[in-house]
């Protein structure tokens, strides 16, 4: 069960941030509208929200999810791959240590970016992406096992379209993953029941369980249509302009 989570209000730069695709441009309005209705999803799932006011040293910065990964007795404080988005961990840290006392980091040379990271019960998923390096990895790794947790890595190096691992899977609690169609084969995932999406809702593969429902994004039918057939209860919403910057759900939220 989570009952709290900390998000960032999108800025007026937000579409000033890091982006590998070509949807056109982020349109203010309707990016705070999103971001609203994301938030009261948060709150109708039973969170209490920490809500940080815009960063407009950091265009990327409502995307929180990658400054932090929160276990259950610590937090580790990312170190991310793009030199933009570095500052954004020091902008985080005071709203983090609010809630925790244990806090170990990330040291040069290592980086990691909180969307590479996929929990699965006490397994940690370590994508290693243009963002998260190997050295990042092993010392994530190391904290994870002190802290009683196991991890592995998964190289997403050659995979064009997704950024970071959690644009391509996503563990949404009762033994099930849900997974792009291409990297379905993995023998790691073969535990898991699998939710093969595929090829044409791939953006649909990040979805993100809060308690009793799974928060999914709209224009993904047959996803959301595969998840209530297997009993999960969806909460469509629409993210075409986080879309547009590389964004995801799971990417708005640090939830604990
Ligand atoms: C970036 O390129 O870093 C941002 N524009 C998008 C970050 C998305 N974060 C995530 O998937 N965890």
């Amino acid at each position: 069960m989570f009952t709290r989570a900390i998000v960032r209000l999108p800025g007026n730069n937000f579409a000033d941030g890091l982006t590998t695709v070509d949807l056109g441009v982020p349109q203010l309005d309707q990016v705070l509208k999103q971001h609203a209705w994301y938030c009261d999803a948060l709150r109708e799932c039973g969170l209490e929200l920490t809500v940080l006011t815009p960063d407009l040293r950091h265009p990327d910065s409502t995307f929180v999810e990658d400054t932090a990964i929160l276990t259950l007795h610590a937090a580790v404080l990312c170190r991310p791959g793009a030199l933009s988005r570095e500052g954004e961990v020091a902008a985080i840290r005071s709203s983090i240590e609010r809630f925790y006392s244990r806090i170990l980091t990330i040291d040069p040379p290592g980086t990691v970016d909180g969307g590479d990271i996929c929990e699965a019960e006490d397994h940690f998923f370590i994508g290693i992406s243009l963002r998260t390096n190997e050295e990042g990895a092993r010392q994530l790794a190391a904290h994870l096992s002190a802290l009683g947790y196991t991890a592995s890595t998964v190289d997403i190096r050659r995979m064009t379209t997704i950024l970071h691992l959690k644009s391509g899977i996503s563990y949404i609690g009762d033994n099930t993953l849900v997974v792009m169609d291409e990297m379905a084969g993995n023998p790691q995932f073969a535990r898991f029941n699998l939710l093969r999406v595929r090829a044409t809702e791939s953006y649909g593969a990040n979805c993100v369980r809060v308690n009793d429902r799974i928060l999914v994004a709209a224009g993904f039918p047959w996803m959301t249509d595969d998840l209530t057939a297997r009993g999960f209860n969806p909460l469509v919403l629409h993210m075409s302009e986080f879309q547009k910057m590389d964004g995801g759900l799971s990417c708005l939220s640090l939830r604990f």
